[in-house]
């Protein structure tokens, strides 16, 4: 088969002003108008508002190609389009091949008919997707958010183009993966599916190979690789059988996630050959290992809990959006970053969510490499969704396009049906439609989990998250299934609120904060930056946001004493609210099998839920994620006169350790202090050391004292943490005049502070962007905090002088100092 990437050689067309852009694909309207300074930043200011004339247009794009005598004695030639965004009609030579309405389909033709000799012209007009809508939303009103462009859930079109609570109203048109041009003859290979069946030491891997035409008797032969390269078996298929080819792996190699084992992958080379010559190959990675979900009566309701290769694992990670609302910015390397970022902070799945689009390839390769369980939505999200005869075909189209696409991939942990869509026709208010529930009930109970079963029977489907099993059968139910837990943040409830639910899993929860000052940088003016003006509210897109983290700040900080005191208190607010409810629902492992906060990532600079934002900054709450997250978790429960030291233990083996506390004052002074040993079993929460400081904690010194508790692992430091018995803003902190030193070694930079008294949120800042081994960490006085600054990871060379002119470091004290 000859493959030709037509990526190269566009042109795309304004056609109201008639002027023309060269472009490579994959591109779009935004990222061609932008390439060419037709238009700014749509992210900078208060620009969006350009974005929505641009999109009230129509658009060509266009390719001349030089097709040969070579390609057409070819039987076919196909044209696939990977990605095209969304409303288009296409045309060769003026033959009008289709039109298209879904982004998320991958759409084929044959062209060999109507290609010429010599220049050929492939025309993709592309149709103002808010045209669409308007006109469609017109005839039929449906449900949906109010922060999106009114109509968006009539288009298959990534809902969070048109706006988010936390995206920009961009809805962008284009091409937006690749183009590919296929020639060949007699025969090709269609699709590979592959299933496993794991025995004690042995997997049998079983095949079933389609061809584009069945009644051929070309030879297909299947090769398995193991993880080193060497060939492990290979087979001919025999056509004239229709069971599935078996091979069986003995002693396999087990795929595990992050922190259980590694992460082998296994290749399949499977070829099609046709009088002893080769005419087409596929190849897929593969990982052996099993995902299950146990979702199964038990005493406290009904269990949701992941079980890989027999193990019941808790799953830590965070909610995926889409990395850039400008589709054609993204790319393999700013996606490793991501997921590097999230391995370090000790995730082990990360959800993609159900409003944005499919990831690429790549994203699914990294995560089958890192070790990264994907929770993979189908797009569908917060919203009534109409099956009209058209949609219904058009989204079972596109669900078998993906999972044909995705299904092989080991990371792939569970197919999902919607976000929030059983949960929104429940409980927020919409009408009780009887025909909004009948196509509800048609889509994701029945359409969606039959075609998983006919082609993916061995992945969970789980009809919507959050859900109790479907049916609208108590979706929010807080002991069953998997739960959205709003209350902290939208219901404004304090943090404390998380410790009065026991999640089966909790598949969101989340709470915003303000990006870094580098991140707000980017896109104002100095005279922006307050967070109620113009440009800063532009880049706010819960309209509530603003009041709750003033209200969150005044429960809990004192009033922060300018504009960058503001956005650290911020993050420091976010990370200590989803902290609170990890580390409640990791003490409670086994009851609680989950915890996925709202949200990874941004898709623009803005304030939002995200731990990581659209720079790859990361926000104190990443850093307290790698620890809240952290395999070994040391957690302090802590009352009003008393407190409670866990354990988690996430791993497959005991663990055992020291755990030395020591009850101190705000200059550090032990008051009482106690060590015990401790044995914690494989995937357990152990409650360790219960302490009664009834009479140490009186009137004055509650505001003057915290527990430190530290953990040891072969008699070193493995981590430490502390708490106090009121909220920051009454607790007495002094002035802990940090003092920071700088060495090195050829790997490192080590960064070591110390304090004068004890201080909380310790913050380390230069002008590069660091990626710090800890960070926001508390430090008791006169103990050294040793960080250190990976080399490789710094994008600019820096002398040792460079980097100790520009550190600086911040506390809980420097709020209002
Ligand atoms: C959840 C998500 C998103 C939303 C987020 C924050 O419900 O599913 O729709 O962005 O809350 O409000």
């Amino acid at each position: 088969m000859l493959k030709i990437n037509f990526n190269d050689n566009w042109m795309i067309k304004d056609l109201q002003t008639e002027k023309e852009f060269e472009i490579r694909l994959p591109a779009s309207v935004m990222s061609a108008l932008l390439d060419a300074n037709e238009i700014e930043d749509p992210f900078y200011r208060d620009n969006e508002d350009l974005a929505l004339e641009v999109a009230s247009k129509d658009y060509l794009f266009s390719k001349r190609f030089e097709v040969d005598q070579k390609i057409l004695a070819h039987e076919k030639v196909t044209i696939t389009f990977h990605g095209i965004d969304t409303i288009a009609e296409i045309s060769i030579n003026g033959h009008k091949l289709a039109t298209t309405e879904n982004m998320h389909r991958i759409y084929e033709w044959n062209i060999q008919p109507f290609l010429v000799k010599g220049e050929n012209v492939l025309n993709v007009m592309l149709f103002s997707p808010l045209k669409y809508i308007e006109e469609k939303q017109k005839n039929d009103r449906l449900a949906g958010v109010d922060h999106a462009v009114d109509g968006y859930q009539h288009i298959r079109k990534a809902h969070s183009m048109y706006g988010w609570d936390w995206g920009p109203k961009i809805p962008d048109l284009g091409i937006w993966r690749d183009v590919e041009l296929k020639a060949w003859n007699t025969n090709r290979l269609e699709e590979i599916h592959v299933r496993q069946i794991h025995e004690a030491n042995r997997v049998k891997v079983m095949f079933n190979v389609a061809v584009e035409n069945e009644g051929d008797q070309s030879e297909i032969t299947v090769l398995l690789k193991d993880p080193e390269g060497n060939m492990i078996s290979q087979s001919i298929i025999d056509r004239r059988q229709k069971e599935p080819l078996i091979f069986e792996v003995e002693n396999p190699h087990l795929w595990w996630p992050v922190g259980y084992g590694e992460q082998s992958l296994y290749t399949i080379e499977v070829s099609l050959k046709k009088d002893g010559e080769l005419i087409d190959r596929l190849t897929k990675r593969i990982g052996l290992r099993t995902i299950e979900v146990k979702h199964e009566p038990d005493e406290w309701g009904k269990s949701f809990a992941f079980i890989v290769n027999g193990y019941p694992i808790f799953m830590k990670g965070a909610n995926y959006i889409p990395e850039d609302n400008i589709l054609p910015r993204t790319s393999r390397e700013r996606t490793e970053r991501l997921i590097q970022d999230a391995v370090a902070a000790n995730f082990n799945m990360i959800r993609v969510w159900g409003g944005g689009h499919y990831p690429e390839n790549y994203f699914y390769d990294l995560c089958d490499e890192y070790g990264i369980i994907v929770w993979q939505d189908f797009m569908f999200a917060c919203s009534i969704y109409r099956l009209t005869e058209q949609f219904e075909q058009s989204v079972r189209q596109e669900a078998i396009d993906q999972i044909k696409r995705i299904r092989h991939h080991a990371c792939l942990g569970i197919w999902c049906g919607n976000n929030e869509v059983e949960e929104a026709m429940e409980h927020w208010g919409w009408p009780k439609r009887a025909d909004w529930r009948r196509d509800y009930i048609k889509l994701f109970e029945i359409i969606l989990p039959d075609i998983v079963a006919e082609y993916d029977p061995q992945t969970f489907y789980w009809s919507s998250s959050p859900s109790s099993g479907g049916g609208f059968d108590n979706p929010r139910d807080p002991n069953v299934g998997d739960v959205h837990y709003w209350e902290v943040w939208h219901g404004q409830k304090p943090f404390t609120d998380y410790r009065n639910y026991y999640f089966r899993f909790c598949s969101e929860f989340g709470f915003q904060s303000f990006p870094s000052m580098k991140t707000i940088e980017s896109f104002t003016k100095p005279e922006d930056r307050n967070i109620f003006s113009r440009v800063m509210e532009k880049h706010q897109k819960n309209d509530a946001a603003n009041g709750m983290i003033l209200y969150y700040l005044s429960e809990n900080f004192l009033y922060p004493k300018n504009f960058d005191a503001l956005l650290y208190t911020s993050q420091l607010l976010q990370a200590e609210a989803i902290k609170y409810g990890v580390e409640h629902w990791r003490r409670n492992l086994g009851r609680c099998m989950g915890s996925l906060y709202w949200q990874l990532n941004d898709c623009w600079p803005v304030a939002s839920w995200s731990s990581v934002d659209y720079y790859g900054r990361w926000k104190a709450l990443h850093y307290y994620a790698r620890k809240f997250y952290d395999p070994i978790l040391l957690s302090i429960e802590e009352g009003k006169h008393d407190a409670s030291i866990y354990v988690t233990n996430d791993h497959l083996e005991a663990v055992t350790g020291r755990i030395e506390w020591k009850l101190r004052d705000n200059q550090s002074t032990i008051i009482r202090q106690g060590e015990l040993d401790i044995e914690v079993d494989a995937l357990t929460a152990k409650s360790c050391q219960y302490l009664d400081f009834k009479d140490d904690l009186q009137k004055e010194s509650k505001y003057q004292t915290y527990l430190e508790a530290i953990l040891y692992i072969d008699d070193q430091v493995y981590s430490s943490t502390t708490v106090i018995f009121t909220k920051p803003k009454h607790f007495e902190f002094l002035n802990p005049q940090l003092q920071v030193t700088v060495d090195e070694n050829d790997q490192q930079w080590i960064i070591s502070v110390s304090a004068k008294a004890y201080t909380k949120y310790v913050e380390i800042q230069a002008d590069q962007d660091l990626i710090l081994s800890d960070n926001f960490f508390d430090l008791s006085a006169n103990e050294r905090k040793i960080v250190t600054v990976d080399k490789s990871s710094l994008t600019k060379e820096l002398t040792k002088t460079d980097l100790e002119k520009a550190l600086k470091v911040r506390s809980v004290y420097h709020i209002t100092h």
